[in-house]
């Protein structure tokens, strides 16, 4: 099986197709609706090994894939619920590791920052305003054979 699009990069270990847009910057629900189209989700980040996989092969500065586009933000799939947890939306799971949060983060800046970007220049996490417009990172998982 294969990615969605042939620009989906593919991590081999888990049949998890990735692709970031840098072209669009959309608010977080229309960055995912987006995903959808391609039947995917805002990206999910499990565990520390996915969060460096990406990293180093999807974000586009820090695995150099294009270069010079410091100072981008990428939405991924997380958000705080009602209880102030971090849940997934692709699968309305609670975050079960400590995330690659930026120093100082998350703030809740003004106690309306709800959904997670990305710093493309160090891979860092930072919470933001979900209605922000920001590029963002789709996953598609390949089924099982
Ligand atoms: C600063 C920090 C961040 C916050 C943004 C909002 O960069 O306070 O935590 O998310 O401002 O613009
Ligand atoms: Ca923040």
């Amino acid at each position: 099986m294969e990615c969605p699009r042939p620009e989906w990069k593919q991590r081999r270990e888990t049949n998890t197709c990735y692709w970031f847009e840098d072209g669009d910057r959309l608010p977080q629900y229309k960055a995912d609706e987006r995903c959808r189209r391609y039947d995917g989700k805002l990206v999910k980040i499990d565990d520390a090994e996915e969060c460096d996989w990406i990293n180093g092969n999807v974000i586009p500065d820090l695995s150099s894939q294009i270069g010079g586009g410091n100072g981008r933000s990428f939405y991924m799939g997380l958000k705080r619920d009602g209880a102030d947890q971090w849940r997934w939306e692709l699968d309305n799971t609670i975050i079960s590791w400590p995330g690659n949060w930026d120093a100082g983060e998350p703030n809740n800046h003004r106690n309306k920052e709800n959904c997670v970007i990305i710093y493309e220049s160090t891979g860092k996490w930072n919470d933001v305003m979900c209605g922000d417009s920001f590029h963002y990172v789709c996953e598609y998982q390949i089924p099982p054979q």
